[in-house]
């Protein structure tokens, strides 16, 4: 058996994407809405307010396209406090006007591919990856992953020191594109459909379809990654919020 990549794990994360029901929307009464988009709006204001706590962090971005029209990523301490989010805003009566688009659950992970010596958790550096504030990055982009497990390509044969080897160079790439890109890599074996989510984040757009592209030519991309529905975003704030549901 070859052995398992070692993880530290930080927060647990909830991506949940929701569609508008804009036929409701629509036919609702002004003051309907007016009450739904203040209920919304406090939860905007309470889930800013965890990160100054250090509880957790939520990012919130409208989607392009069809898959979802909006997202919230939270992340927080337990699975219990990621839950009691989703049902507190499933009770609202703005969550009435919206429709479950896609959700993923994961944790985030940091792996010992390229560790360094001492306790990791001794390390500021380390924590603070495990319990990220979440950017206000004008975009976010959005996908799940596996590594590939078929025939005579099986990620999870090789041994250590090939994959350790191949996720050097992954990191090499990524590292050109510090400052332009963020990512948070989330783990979700036993969670979700998938093995990995990958959240990125990045004042300019393009800087996805770069960095994503770039790792496609790369070993353990090219060969060993799987990728599920990719979701592109822009940052909402409430002020961008409330002009997005104004009929
Ligand atoms: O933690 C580290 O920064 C060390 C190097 C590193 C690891 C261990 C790293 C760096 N990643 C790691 C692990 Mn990554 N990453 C992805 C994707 O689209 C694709 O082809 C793949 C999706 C992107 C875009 C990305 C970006 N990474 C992982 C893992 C877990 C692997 C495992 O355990 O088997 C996955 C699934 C994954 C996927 N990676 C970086 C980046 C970037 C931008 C970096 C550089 C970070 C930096 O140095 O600041």
């Amino acid at each position: 058996m070859s052995e398992a990549a070692q993880t530290l794990e930080g927060w647990y994360a909830l991506h949940d994407f929701r569609k508008l029901d804009w036929t409701a929307w629509r036919a609702a009464e002004e003051q309907t809405r007016a009450k739904a988009l203040d209920e919304l709006q406090g939860f905007l204001q309470q889930w800013a307010a965890v990160v100054q706590d250090k509880q957790g962090s939520t990012a919130v971005y409208s989607i392009i396209g069809q898959k979802a029209d909006f997202v919230f990523m939270h992340l927080r301490e337990t699975l219990e406090d990621l839950n009691a989010i989703e049902t507190a805003f499933n009770k609202t009566l703005f969550a009435q006007f919206t429709v479950p688009a896609y959700s993923y659950v994961s944790v985030v992970e940091l792996s010992n591919y390229m560790g360094g010596s001492g306790d990791p958790m001794e390390n500021p550096e380390v924590v603070a990856r495990l319990k990220p504030a979440l950017p206000k990055a004008n975009h976010i982009c959005f996908y799940p992953m596996n590594k590939r497990r078929s025939g005579s390509d099986n990620w999870y044969m090789l041994s250590m020191e090939e994959r350790r080897g191949m996720m050097r160079s992954h990191g090499m790439i990524g590292r050109k594109y510090a400052g332009k890109v963020k990512q948070i890599i989330t783990g979700s074996v036993g969670f979700d459909n998938w093995e990995w989510g990958v959240t990125l984040f990045a004042d300019d757009a393009l800087q996805f379809k770069k960095l994503v592209y770039e790792m496609r030519f790369d070993e353990v991309s090219a060969k060993y990654g799987d990728f599920g529905d990719f979701y592109v975003g822009n940052l909402l704030d409430s002020q961008k919020f409330a002009a997005l549901l104004q009929l």
